[in-house]
């Protein structure tokens, strides 16, 4: 990789923290409704990996999806957009949180049912294996998807049809707040032998790491080596979600992974020691970092809310009128507002 690749990766791992940062104060501001689960301490993951694929290779994840939206090149101003619910979001302000997704850059989202995408993903591999298209697909997930029935039937077909895919596990080692030792009855790389799958553990706190593990993943997909398996370790540095006050983990566990950080570690042991920046240079990065990201929020803010003439857009293939949905009965009553950030339930 040439130097301005190294610190674009940085760059990219630096956005997300600080735009996460910022959205977890927009929660708390009500500007953002309904769910927000944050992805500080895995970015590393995310820009890793999309590093190491095509800009058409496919992309499914989980809910925790910001940091692969903005890893993928989704603006910053769309994604905060997308969280506060407005038009100018990626999904028209639909989705929210959970469901970032942007089809031009063949990011298929943000998927809330633990463990509901992966089927999905395999779809989509062995749909690019049937039209010859070379694409490969990366399904990233949570550790506690690895224990649900869509897993397991996923590996399996995936493995049977020799399926061009990469199953990368964000194991973050707790579901909630539930540790892996007590939420899984093996460890995780006996789940890939169980299926025959190709398989390697990576430190998901390494950039690098996460870059190289995934190239070799997609170089076995497109000589149709078929499926691959990553166990990427790594920690999540906040609860679960805004909602979680993070009481279950331990205070000296969490400090002892903070000092892993992913960013300040790539800083320190790649682009200072290679003499790629000098601290000038990083604060400098910061500084623009903190801009686009305040930008987006000023987007988002004045960007408009969805109009209600829109309210069934995108439900049907083939789009009906709200009228022909179901007459008066089914038309969204005129008081209807946003939803109150302060009902959310817990999630
Ligand atoms: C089918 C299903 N069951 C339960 C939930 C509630 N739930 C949301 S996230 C979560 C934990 C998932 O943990 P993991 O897969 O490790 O992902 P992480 O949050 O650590 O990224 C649970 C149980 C859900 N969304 N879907
Ligand atoms: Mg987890």
């Amino acid at each position: 990789m040439d130097k301005d690749e190294l610190i674009y990766m940085y760059r990219q791992m630096l956005l997300i923290r600080v735009f996460e940062e910022r959205s977890a104060e927009m929660y708390a501001k009500a500007k953002i409704a309904g769910f927000l689960h944050l992805y500080n301490g895995q970015e590393a993951i995310a820009v890793g990996a999309v590093s190491a694929l095509n800009p058409d290779d496919e992309i499914v994840v989980n809910y925790r999806d910001h940091g692969w939206a903005l890893a993928r090149g989704c603006s910053a101003r769309a994604v905060m957009a997308e969280l506060f619910g407005r038009a100018d979001g990626t999904t028209g302000g639909r989705g929210g949180s959970m469901h970032l997704v942007d089809v031009k850059r063949h990011f298929w989202g943000g998927y809330a049912i633990v463990g509901g995408h992966l089927p999905l993903a395999v779809g989509l591999a062995v749909a690019a294996q049937y039209l010859k298209t070379g694409r490969v697909t990366l399904c990233s997930m949570g550790d506690g998807s690895t224990n649900i029935g869509t897993f397991h039937a996923a590996l399996n077909w995936a493995k049977l049809w020799n399926a061009p895919i990469i199953f990368l596990v964000e194991n973050n080692q707790y579901a909630m707040g539930t540790s892996y030792d007590v939420h899984s009855a093996v460890p995780m790389l006996q789940k890939a032998a169980g299926y025959n799958m190709y398989a390697e553990e990576v430190d998901g706190m390494d950039v690098m790491a996460v870059r190289e593990a995934v190239c070799r993943a997609a170089e076995r997909a497109r000589r149709g080596e078929g499926p691959s398996f990553l166990n990427a370790v790594t920690y999540r540095f906040r609860g679960h979600s805004m909602a979680d006050p993070d009481v279950q983990r331990d205070k000296q566990e969490i400090a002892a992974w903070r000092q892993r950080d992913p960013i300040p570690r790539f800083a320190d042991e790649v682009l200072l020691k290679q003499n790629l920046l000098t601290e000038a240079d990083l604060q400098a990065i910061r500084k623009s970092v903190e801009e686009e990201v305040e930008d987006a929020i000023a987007f988002a803010d004045k960007s408009p809310e969805p109009s209600l003439d829109t309210l069934y857009d995108y439900i049907y293939m083939q789009p009906v009128s709200n009228m022909q949905i179901g007459g008066s009965l089914m038309r969204p009553p005129k008081t209807i507002g946003r939803l109150s950030a302060t009902s959310n339930g817990r999630g």
